[in-house]
């Protein structure tokens, strides 16, 4: 039997794989660095040591990646890192793009 080695994509059916974006947390002045470590451990499920690298590589770069996910959750996550910071009288916050 001959093999078909030439494979054809139906465009219609083809899997669309979602767009991904990359979630980054910002540098300011006024948010307390446990604060942050724990914005890391409880909306972006980081361990308590990648928290607290990510939060110094924020400290001293500006911004860190935090998480890489689909449109959707990413902006979730933006609104959570808002209301959280807002909740205790910070003003951190959390931007986002597309991979
Ligand atoms: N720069 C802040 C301070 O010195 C700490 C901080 C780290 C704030 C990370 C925000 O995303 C941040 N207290």
């Amino acid at each position: 039997m001959a093999t078909n080695t030439h494979l054809e994509i139906n465009e219609e059916t083809a899997l669309k794989y979602p767009k991904k974006y990359k979630v980054f947390l910002l540098n300011d002045d006024y948010t307390s660095m446990d604060f942050v470590v724990d914005v890391l451990m409880g909306i972006f499920h980081k361990s308590y040591e990648q928290a607290q690298d990510i939060m110094l590589e924020v400290h001293k770069n500006n911004r860190g990646l935090c998480g890489v996910y689909t449109y959707e959750i990413a902006e979730t996550k933006i609104m959570q890192v808002r209301r959280k910071a807002k909740d205790n009288g910070f003003p951190l916050k959390a931007t986002m793009e597309e991979e």
